[in-house]
């Protein structure tokens, strides 16, 4: 599902964040040391290789809501943008750091004149946030960010499950009605 807004498309799927040859750059829902683990990170590690680490070890350890920015090595991309999403219960608020988290992330990427993005749900795995809260917080910090991005023209969210697929293209259809 794609909805254009303000000449951007947002685009929801499903699939393997580590398999979108169609993106400038994906999203890695990191660890704080940008260590390679399991979800996304251990995803995105195996497939880039061991060179990604090496990159990462001089850029870590990151705190929530921080994004940095990588080669994308044997990934099909050129870039991987680490960002390290909040533990539910832990970091607090967890809204203010997802928000930051997709913000920073976005910024990142337009700073890189990247002109698409791909986003895996993040902290909705391992770190416990809830996907239905979570989705909430990333329109809406997306949705804000929009007017200010200049280059990028696709972000893509990229789902794993068929619940979440579906969490977030009800939010976007809901967002296409206006
Ligand atoms: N592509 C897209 N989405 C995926 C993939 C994939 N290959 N694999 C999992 N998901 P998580 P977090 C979904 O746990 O909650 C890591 O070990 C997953 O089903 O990867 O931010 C790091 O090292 C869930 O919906 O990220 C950190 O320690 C979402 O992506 C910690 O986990 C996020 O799941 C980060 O936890």
């Amino acid at each position: 599902m794609i909805y254009t807004l303000q000449n951007i498309d947002l685009e929801v799927v499903k699939g393997d964040i580590s398999d979108q040859p169609d993106l400038d750059a994906v999203v890695n829902a990191a660890n704080a040391q940008l260590a390679p683990g399991g979800g996304v990170a251990g995803a995105i590690h195996k497939k880039a290789g061991p060179d990604l680490f090496q990159e990462c070890t001089e850029l870590a350890p990151i705190k929530p809501g921080e994004a940095v920015i990588t080669k994308a090595y044997k990934l099909p991309n050129r870039n991987v943008v680490h960002c390290l999403g909040p533990v539910y219960g832990k970091d607090i608020p967890e809204e203010e750091y997802l928000a930051s988290c997709y913000k920073n992330s976005l910024l990142l990427a337009e700073r890189h004149k990247l002109s698409s993005l791909g986003f895996p749900a993040i902290s909705t795995g391992i770190f416990g946030y809830p996907p239905e809260l979570a989705v909430e917080v990333v329109f809406k910090t997306v949705l804000a960010e929009l007017p200010k991005l200049e280059h990028l023209k696709k972000i893509k969210f990229v789902l794993f499950s068929d619940e979440d697929l579906r969490l977030y293209q009800d939010k976007l259809k809901k967002i296409s009605l206006g």
